[in-house]
């Protein structure tokens, strides 16, 4: 029996500054997500795009823009990553922003919870993500969704896993990051938060780095990646709203993915902020579905 892949489109960036997100889903689609996964032999069913308001371009309230939206849109993430895991699916979540991984992981955590799985995190990324209405510089909520998943967001973002945190600070680990605000420094050292910068990885190595990850992953861990694109370096990745050089490059980040994939034990995934309105005929798109490819297990002598 083969395991099915379930695609879950949200077509918005109501959690951005920059605006391009939302045509996301339908990049990935184009770059041939669904064919990809097939050839790998698995089922894969499209769900379609969710529905959800459009962005209303309004400055922040109380520290964060588009609230309503954001929250809206989130609750249609989670009902579908929720359905899709009491269906024994796996979730691909194609941003979107990532502010979406709020209702998306929030979702994952209930469903581990109750299968009795140990969650574990894989945050791939440029930023960490950790702001709050209090302390980001811009009000967007895509640069807060890990303090909401830890239960400091704006309170209708938080607590949506059925605990006052989905997660905690020792179930994520961050990789590939490079541009981290200034109270965020803090709120990284004060939650104690695993975060592997770009500096660990100049130093240690990818594999090192992930070896290091991944030691604790057991067959009863839940891994769930949250990969926002502009992780990598954006002369391998243009398409993204908030690039910021100095990343992972190719041949970096396929490691990453293959090593992940070997432990056998990602269940779900979100891959976020690919921005086709910035990027070069589609390569962003398409670079994604090739660390897709990887992370479902796919290696240049495997499959
Ligand atoms: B992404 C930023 F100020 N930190 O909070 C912020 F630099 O999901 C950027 O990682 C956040 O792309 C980027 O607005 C959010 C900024
Ligand atoms: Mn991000
Ligand atoms: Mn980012
Ligand atoms: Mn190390």
């Amino acid at each position: 029996m083969s395991q099915t892949v379930s695609l879950i489109g949200a077509p918005t960036d109501v959690g951005a500054s920059v605006r391009g997100a939302g045509m996301g889903p339908d990049a990935l689609r184009v770059a041939g997500l669904a064919q990809a996964l097939h050839a790998q032999r698995f089922d894969v069913v499209d769900r379609g795009n969710l529905a959800g308001p459009p962005n209303p371009w309004q400055a922040p309230a109380d520290g964060v823009r588009h609230l309503d939206e954001v929250v809206a849109w989130n609750w249609a993430v989670y009902g579908a990553v929720e359905q899709a895991l009491a269906q024994g699916q796996f979730p691909l979540l194609m941003g979107g922003d990532h502010c979406l991984a709020i209702g998306s992981i929030s979702a994952v955590a209930r469903h581990c919870r109750a299968a009795g799985k140990q969650l574990r995190v894989i945050w791939l990324d440029a930023h960490s993500d950790v702001n709050t209405a209090t302390s980001s510089p811009t009000g967007n909520l895509h640069g807060m969704p890990v303090s909401c998943l830890l239960g400091h967001g704006p309170k209708p973002l938080v607590g949506w896993s059925g605990e006052p945190a989905a997660i905690t600070p020792e179930q994520v680990d961050f990789i590939g990051i490079r541009s981290v605000d200034a109270d965020e420094k803090q709120a990284i050292r004060d939650l104690g938060l695993s975060v592997y910068d770009m500096r660990h990885i100049d130093e240690h190595g990818m594999r090192h780095t992930m070896t290091e990850v991944l030691q604790d992953v057991d067959e009863n861990t839940h891994l769930h990646v949250s990969f926002d694109l502009d992780c990598l370096d954006p002369m391998e990745a243009p398409g993204v709203g908030t690039g910021v050089r100095g990343g992972p490059t190719y041949r970096e980040m396929q490691l990453c993915m293959e090593m992940i994939a070997d432990t056998g034990r990602l269940a779900s995934l979100d891959v976020v902020e690919i921005n086709p309105a910035l990027d070069v005929r589609n390569r962003t798109a398409e670079l994604a579905v090739e660390f897709i490819q990887s992370l479902f297990g796919a290696s240049t002598l495997a499959r």
